[in-house]
């Protein structure tokens, strides 16, 4: 596990100056979600496969931007599933993305989820590595290398609100829900990039942030292998609760496909107890 955490660490920093220094046009291709891939989603994703490819430990890898997995090391232990670019149409606008890992062990679904990485392209490099049963550890890129910060642990409540999906096609519940957080004082803060604004909350004590089910996405957005999972696993070891519409636990989650999704809320108790009164779950 520990040389993947290792060559992760020199992935963000390559990836970091494709974003600082690549053509930001987009690729004649689509990802397996139909979404137009940018020249730099198809770099980063090359530079991703070309490094974990040389580990003997990585027995598959799973990207967002290809449909069917990739294999590399019959022996291997893990199997890494990956975004390797989440939200870079962002970076056009000069906002922050990120890279989101998760390593799994025997079964690619919540219980075979062993640990998560995910890194924030913003005014600095931070990664933050989360391994089943530890809280997570919070590292900053500075004089060439990744720095430990400290561990990150979310309070029983927050103030902040990240309300996902177009709001024209949100069930009426959740309208009232999110209506009601503002109107207990909650502050939006939602750059619909998932990486910075999951951490964002994360690092600023608590507060929600909501993919729902919607009119046009009944079964949410955000992929269960690369995007939900690995930021369940955060959020549970941080001290805060992942949960589906449902109210059940995004680390049960059982993907039926590589590229499944799932409707995802992920926060600090407190929010995520008011959700499930106010979805009566
Ligand atoms: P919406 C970026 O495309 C992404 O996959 C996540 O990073 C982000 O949270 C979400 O989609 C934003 O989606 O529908 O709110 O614009």
């Amino acid at each position: 596990m520990k040389e993947i955490i290792e060559s992760i660490k020199s992935i963000a920093i390559e990836i970091d100056n494709a974003i600082k220094n690549a053509d930001l046009g987009y690729s004649e291709s689509e990802n397996s979600s139909g979404e137009e891939q940018l020249k730099l989603d198809v770099q980063s994703d090359l530079i991703i496969e070309r490094e974990l490819g040389k580990l003997q430990s990585i027995k598959a890898i799973v990207s967002e931007e290809k449909e069917d997995a990739m294999n590399f090391h019959s022996d291997g232990k893990y199997i890494v599933c990956y975004d390797p670019l989440d939200g870079s149409s962002l970076v056009d606008v000069n906002l922050s993305v990120g890279s989101i890992f998760g390593i799994y062990g025997g079964s690619l679904d919540g219980a075979g989820l062993l640990a998560s990485v995910y890194v924030v392209y913003g005014p600095r490099i931070e990664m933050v590595v989360t391994t089943r049963g530890a809280k997570p550890m919070l590292y900053r890129y500075s004089d060439g290398g990744f720095k430990e910060i400290s561990e990150v642990a979310l309070g029983e409540k927050g103030k902040l609100c990240a309300p996902g999906g177009t709001q024209q096609n949100w069930e009426p519940k959740h309208k009232a829900f999110i209506d009601s957080l503002f109107g207990e004082g909650y502050r939006l803060r939602y750059s619909g990039g998932m990486v910075p604004d999951l951490h964002q909350i994360l690092l600023k004590g608590g507060g929600l942030f909501s993919y729902p089910a919607t009119s046009d996405k009944p079964n949410g957005k955000l992929r269960q292998l690369f995007e939900v999972l690995p930021f369940a696993l955060v959020y549970e070891e941080a001290g805060g609760e992942a949960i589906d519409g449902n109210g059940d636990r995004l680390m049960n989650l059982k993907p039926s496909f590589l590229h499944d999704t799932s409707p995802c809320f992920f926060g600090s108790k407190s929010e995520i107890s008011k959700l499930k009164t106010a979805y009566n779950i």
